[in-house]
């Protein structure tokens, strides 16, 4: 984890302080990037301790398309109450459904992007190729038939990769912007894609996060992030291998500012490795297809092996 404690030394050199909607001043560099080889173990920080099952929690419900902060707390991860039941701007926004609403945010996206057709009424072969693909008529206008389906962005994606994995378009994106007014906080990390090698078997990411605090944020990122690399690759039968993660605005928020301080007093420690637990097949070993363990996967299948770590620090979330 060099990479990520080279960015914090980066954006406390060369930051400059801007202020923003949490109150609470950043220090800020516009654009920045971190690589890693998964081949040599898992990003997880290690000048403190990584709240692995909080992040394992988060991505899970994601892969269910969970909108509840209820459902992430079963799940393990407590982040995103505040955001729910504390966020005067949320609390205030006609789109919320009551406690623990979160709106449409990631995993909504993910697995159920909304998605309209407009055909002509006398463009038949355009009419019989949607509702091939599954859109329904929904509305009519005096020229035109419109038509829905829910995307699943994610599955899509894990079926390309098994079947056409020299395709150079296999991403999902979350940053939905008929939607964006409908979300207790508009994707932070918003746009993914997988690039696999069928020669090597080997599976890269791509991840683009628009805004990243680099404090908190990106560890529990990174590590969410690795963790679905490692899982799409059992299911597809290839190893993750390259991550690369581009960031648009990297910022350290002024409270956490000895938090970091004190990580960059620490050695690093060797990487951890992930397992993903046996039952979830794969595809090299068995054959076995199986997709639907995207959203079957518990946090319990996702384990952090030889994970060494500096003391736990915690400073508080901007919401
Ligand atoms: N944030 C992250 N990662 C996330 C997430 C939020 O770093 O996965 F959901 C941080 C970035 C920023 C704040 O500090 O939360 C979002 O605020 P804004 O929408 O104003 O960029």
């Amino acid at each position: 984890m060099q990479a990520y404690l080279d960015l914090v030394r980066m954006v406390l050199d060369t930051g400059s302080w801007q202020e923003n909607r949490t109150g609470i001043r950043t220090l800020s560099v516009p654009g920045a990037a971190m690589r890693f080889d998964l081949a040599e173990g898992f990003p997880a920080v290690t000048t403190r301790k990584l709240p692995f099952k909080s992040a394992i929690g988060e991505l899970v419900g994601f892969l269910r398309g969970t909108r509840s902060a209820a459902d992430f707390r079963a799940l393990g991860c407590k982040v995103w109450d505040q955001n729910a039941n504390e966020n005067q701007a949320w609390l205030d926004n006609p789109y919320r459904g009551g406690p623990d609403d979160l709106g449409d945010i990631y995993g909504v996206q993910w697995r159920a992007w909304p998605a309209y057709k407009r055909v002509a009424r006398d463009a038949r072969a355009q009419l019989d190729d949607a509702l091939g693909k599954g859109f329904q008529v929904v509305a009519e206008t005096a020229d035109s038939l419109v038509l829905y389906k829910a995307i699943d962005q994610l599955r899509q994606c894990v079926e390309t990769i098994h079947a056409r994995p020299g395709d150079r378009r296999i991403l999902f994106h979350a940053w939905n912007p008929a939607e964006l007014d409908q979300m207790a906080l508009p994707p932070c990390h918003l746009l993914y894609q997988f690039l696999p090698n069928a020669q090597r078997r080997e599976l890269s990411l791509c991840l683009y996060v628009r805004s990243n605090d680099i404090g908190l944020g990106a560890p529990f990122n990174l590590c969410e992030a690795a963790a679905l690399l490692h899982l799409i690759g059992r299911l597809t039968g290839y190893r993750p291998r390259w991550f690369s993660y581009f960031i648009g605005d990297a910022h350290l928020y002024e409270n956490q500012l000895d938090m970091v301080r004190t990580q960059l007093d620490r050695a690093p420690l060797p990487a951890p490795t992930l397992r993903i637990a046996d039952r979830i097949p794969d595809f090299n070993e068995t054959g076995v297809f199986a997709p639907e363990w995207l959203e079957k996967v518990e946090p319990a299948d996702f384990v952090l092996e030889g994970y060494q770590h500096h003391p736990p620090l915690t400073a508080p979330m901007a919401v």
